[in-house]
């Protein structure tokens, strides 16, 4: 279960945590700073993923991703598939030329479920890259 504690707070969700460090360490430059141009869709894909793409797949697993109350507030992995080719046609990150955090908390469902992986080269070639990079590995071996 994402968590992290840190001065005495502690912060769930894993878009809020993603967004929590980025501002605490900006240095790293992951993040898109308050004021800086791109903060509106940095804030978007962050939340995005725990608003709507969470959501569309684990109603897929319940078999109740069809409904027309599902279909009518999230959409579906059609739509998310749509929306992650058109910003990775340009790419190469989700924000563009730019890694940020949103391509570390994005990749993940498909990191974990392969299968789900949107089946167009520009998200498979994303995906790819994301865990080419070398902070991955380093990850991965903490864990
Ligand atoms: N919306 C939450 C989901 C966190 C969550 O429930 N993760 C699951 C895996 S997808 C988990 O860690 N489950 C462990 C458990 O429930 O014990 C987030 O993004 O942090």
């Amino acid at each position: 279960m994402p968590a992290l504690e840190h001065d005495g707070e502690l912060i769930t969700e894993s878009g809020a945590i993603m967004l929590y460090l980025t501002d605490l360490f900006p240095e790293r430059q992951l993040g898109v700073a308050s004021r800086e141009p791109g903060r509106g869709a940095y804030l978007t894909w962050l939340f995005w993923y725990g608003s709507v793409v969470e959501p569309v797949y684990l109603l897929e697993v319940l078999g109740v991703a069809e409904h027309p109350a599902a279909q009518a507030t999230f959409r579906d992995r059609r739509a998310i598939a749509a929306r992650l080719i058109t910003a990775l046609e340009t790419g190469p990150w989700i924000m563009g030329k730019r890694f940020t955090a949103a391509d570390i908390l994005l990749c993940t469902p498909y990191l974990y479920f392969p299968d789900a992986t949107p089946d167009h080269p520009a998200v498979r070639d994303w995906v790819a890259r994301c865990t080419a990079r070398p902070s991955y590995a380093k990850a991965q071996k903490a864990d």
